[in-house]
């Protein structure tokens, strides 16, 4: 197995976990860009949102209510965070299965990266 995330789910590299589902395993990000920085991941291996089928519609669904739930367990829900998804080399993804980076717990994120 030579995917990251993969060997982080079977539990053969450890990780600081969040929150687990059957489908889903959250995990505090290795190099945090904000006091609260999550990987929410499916634990089936998509490597590109390009790969992602109609009969992935329901785990798609369930990162954001993930996202959703692990802000509010956080306590970052009231103030806000941000959500991103790295899709490919130019968008700098690092690890190829896809995964929701969830950054929260200081006043301000800083302005989105639009151009
Ligand atoms: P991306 O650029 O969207 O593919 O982000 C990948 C993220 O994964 C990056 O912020 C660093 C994080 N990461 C890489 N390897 C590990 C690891 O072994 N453990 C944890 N917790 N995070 C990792």
């Amino acid at each position: 197995m030579d995917c990251i995330f993969c060997r982080i789910i079977a539990g053969e590299i450890p990780s600081e976990k969040v929150l687990e589902t059957d489908e889903i395993l959250a995990f505090r990000d290795i190099n945090p860009a904000a006091p609260e920085h999550i990987l929410i991941v499916p634990k089936k291996h998509i490597q590109y949102l390009e790969d992602a089928t109609g009969s992935d519609i329901e785990i798609l669904g369930k990162l954001f209510l993930t996202a959703r739930d692990i802000a509010k367990l956080l306590s970052v829900e009231k103030n806000g965070y941000r959500l991103i998804l790295n899709n490919g080399k130019a968008a700098g993804q690092e690890v190829f299965h896809l995964h929701l980076h969830l950054l929260g717990g200081k006043e301000s994120l800083g302005p989105m990266l639009t151009r």
